[in-house]
């Protein structure tokens, strides 16, 4: 039964941004998916409940029945109906979408996804952060994961990356020590959702091939404003088998078409106690309005007779190849554009393995991803209960996959056919091997000839640890390396132990660069180093541009939100014409009263507010614009919580214009106009361009004297 039921993929070809229509069609062919409309209410096994109220008793105040078998059926369920969080990643959320490919890649990968650009794929994303447990914080500073899912029609392909291209260790013998260092300590499970402890930056300190990383960890791109503002990449390198079976190694990129940005510090903390689902509130809205986020598929190639032309090891795990050096090429896009039905069916019980390649796409010997391989089935047996967990509807190829294996725990399907062996001759011999040959599709390993002894040891080509974390740093613009420094001071500040923060300064920061190992020195107190431990590789690359987030903005405001504060006595067309102009760009107004009652126009009309500013305060918005009269102007004048959030947005780099009326009110705050602080109505155009650059950096270093 579980082979014939179809999953999402049937939208393959037949997408459409109606999701009415989409739905009705995924309705026909997901048996699996449950619609209680119109029906009785039963037990598990089918009776028909006429009280959902009472437990059976003897008398109305007598003692409760043993025999109540419909009572102890709901409460059995109840008490197991969690499932232990995943050992890492446990707070995530996800969305279904399609893949399509731009062109018939064949001479790069025999991949059918990668082949018909009429098909498409559909596919499941899980995005999560790594340390907190189900229920932290979304805005934490954390790595994020980008695991997506490809239904293809030659069986699932698992792509498990993350949001930033390299890791912290190079062989997967290290990563539980990893992990029981980063999670909250031992002894009273602190910290939740963060890397700011003891624990942490002690192994950090002691594994400088973690250098690279941290200081990604350390970057804005540990605060992304949005997980659909985020890149993602496979991180390890892989190999694509074409056509002729010829290989190249390749690295996975997701690039966003909404741009890469992030939070400001001060904003993600508050967004972590303001907003806990800050951002799958954000990913689900976005999809439920219709702003469905899109990502290309990128690879960077590498012939295999260039594999060692590097200045690094393309097995390496801690090292990027610099866009600068090999350009990503585009494969394909991915669009998110259906929101799950069921948090725990879909979201929690996606299997993600990074073992789950399809023909045409193969592994490397990179360490890191070798230990993957094995540890993400292992742990889906323990977590999703069983051996049999690619059965949930959710992790079901939309290939076949009829094959010998049987029983188990939780075993849906009904196999007929008495032989679960093969050859056999009682079932006609099926299920039969498919040969090997391209046009055939069997899945055939690339046969890389590999000889040496056994050893347990690292290749000395791993060894350099510190010229790609100086080559981030380096890349980054003045804003990005003082929060970098920033980072590392917060985050060492809450070391305890002094020499843990002073090795991680003198033996790690030192080696990346002397400025950033200085500043952060002085932020603790401790004495500025003057000379790295090490000799650092010279590097080929001084300066990788595609590494700075102020490089990859985009020149639209699509799908950014925007604050409009209003009080009694607003002019209700400078609101109606403000919301009219951001819509034409894309952009999403919410207006905001004092509270959530409607506010009295100047004409004395009722105009309805979205929320209160309270409810929804100044760092669930990309920008504030206030409309006004002198009237309207006067009430917020007085009001506390107007004026926070004008100040909130000013201290978090955002744009903010007001119109004439409104100046007093930017006068009342002493705050100076600039690029993003515009005053008058006629301001709307660059309003919106000021949006466009998503911060205004330059104000940054005067923000710093707003109280937070
Ligand atoms: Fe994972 N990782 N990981 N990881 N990982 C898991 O699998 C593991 C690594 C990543 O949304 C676990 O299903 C080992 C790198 C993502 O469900 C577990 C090593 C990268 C997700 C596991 C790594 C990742 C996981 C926990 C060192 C970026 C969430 C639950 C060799 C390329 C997937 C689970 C989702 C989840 C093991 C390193 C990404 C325990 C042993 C490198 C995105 O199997």
């Amino acid at each position: 039964m579980a082979n014939e039921t179809k999953m999402p993929s049937e939208m393959a070809g037949t997408d459409t941004p109606d999701r009415a229509n989409t739905n009705e069609k995924l309705e026909a062919l997901e048996t699996f998916r449950s619609d209680a409309t119109g029906q009785a209410l039963r037990t598990n096994h089918g009776v028909k409940i006429s009280d959902n109220q009472n437990t059976l008793r003897v008398g109305a105040r007598g003692p409760s029945l043993l025999e109540d078998f419909i009572m102890r059926e709901k409460i059995t369920h109840f008490d197991h109906e969690r499932i232990p969080e995943r050992i890492v990643h446990a707070r995530g959320t996800a969305a279904h979408g399609y893949f399509e490919t731009y062109e018939d890649h064949g001479a790069l990968s025999k991949a059918g996804f990668l082949r018909n650009p009429e098909k498409k794929t559909p596919v499941f994303v899980r995005f999560s952060t790594v340390q907190g447990p189900r229920g932290s914080g979304d805005t934490v500073r954390d790595v994020r994961g980008f695991a997506v899912k490809f239904y293809t029609d030659e069986g699932n392909f698992d792509l498990v990356g993350n949001n930033m291209p390299v890791f912290f260790i190079q062989d997967a013998f290290k990563f539980p020590d990893f992990v029981h260092a980063v999670k909250p300590e031992p002894h009273n499970e602190i910290p939740t959702g963060g890397s700011a402890h003891d624990t942490f930056w002690d192994f950090v300190s002691l594994v400088p091939e973690s250098a690279h990383m941290v200081v990604w960890a350390m970057s804005d791109r540990a605060i992304p404003k949005s997980l659909r503002t985020m890149e993602g990449f496979g991180i390890h390198t892989f190999r694509l088998i074409n056509t002729e079976g010829k290989a190249v190694f390749v690295k996975f990129h997701w690039k966003p078409a909404q741009g890469v940005c992030s939070l400001v510090w001060d904003e993600a903390q508050k967004l972590a106690g303001k907003d806990t689902d800050y951002h799958r509130r954000d990913l689900w809205e976005a999809i439920e309005m219709g702003d469905y986020p899109e990502w290309e598929l990128g690879v960077q190639i590498v012939p295999e007779e260039d594999e060692h032309k590097f200045d690094f090891d393309l097995l390496d795990p801690t090292k990027i190849i610099p866009e600068e050096l090999v350009p990503v090429t585009p494969l394909g896009k991915m669009v998110l554009n259906r929101n799950p039905d069921n948090y725990f069916a879909e979201t929690e019980q996606v299997a993600f393995c990074p073992g789950h390649i399809v023909p045409g796409i193969d592994f490397t010997n990179d360490p890191l991803l070798q230990g993957r391989l094995f540890s993400y089935t292992d742990t889906q047996i323990s977590r999703l209960g069983g051996p049999n967990f690619h059965e949930i509807p959710i992790n079901r190829p939309v290939a076949p996959n009829h094959n010998g294996q049987r029983d188990g725990i939780h075993r849906m399907t009904i196999d007929r056919g008495r032989a679960s062996y093969e050859p056999n001759s009682i079932d006609g011999g099926w299920p039969k091997e498919t040969p090997a040959a391209a046009e055939n599709g069997g899945f055939e390993t690339y046969q890389e000839r590999v000889e040496g002894h056994k050893v347990r040891e690292r290749s000395e080509s791993f060894g350099d640890h510190f010229s790609q974390a100086r080559l981030f740093f380096q890349s980054m613009s003045e804003p990005e390396k003082e929060h970098i420094i920033a980072a590392y001071s917060f985050e060492l500040g809450k070391v305890e132990r002094e020499f843990i923060r002073a090795r991680q300064v003198n033996e790690i920061l030192a080696n990346i660069d002397l400025t950033l190992a200085k500043r952060v020195a002085e932020n603790l107190g401790l004495p500025a180093p003057t000379a790295g431990t090490v000799d650092v590789k010279e590097q080929t690359l001084k300066d990788s541009p595609a590494l700075s987030q102020m490089n990859l903005l985009v020149d639209n405001i699509k799908g950014r939100k925007v604050a409009v504060l209003v009080a009694d006595g607003v002019d209700e067309k400078a609101v109606e014409s403000v919301k009219a102009a951001l819509k034409a760009e894309g952009a999403h107004a919410k207006v905001l009263g004092p509270t959530s009652a409607p506010v009295k126009t100047a004409g004395g009309a009722t105009l309805p507010v979205d929320a209160s500013m309270e409810g929804l305060p100044s760092i669930a918005f990309d920008a504030v614009w206030i409309p006004g009269t002198d009237k309207s102007v006067k009430a917020m004048s007085t009001n506390g919580v107007a004026l926070h959030y004008v100040l909130e947005a000013y201290k978090h780099l955002k744009a903010i214009g007001v119109s004439d009326q409104a100046k007093a009110l930017i006068e009342q705050l002493k705050l100076e106009e600039d690029a993003g602080l515009l005053i008058g109505d006629g301001k709307v155009a660059d309003f919106i361009t000021a949006i466009k650059q998503h911060r205004v950096w330059a104000r940054e270093p005067k923000a710093k004297a707003i109280p937070a």
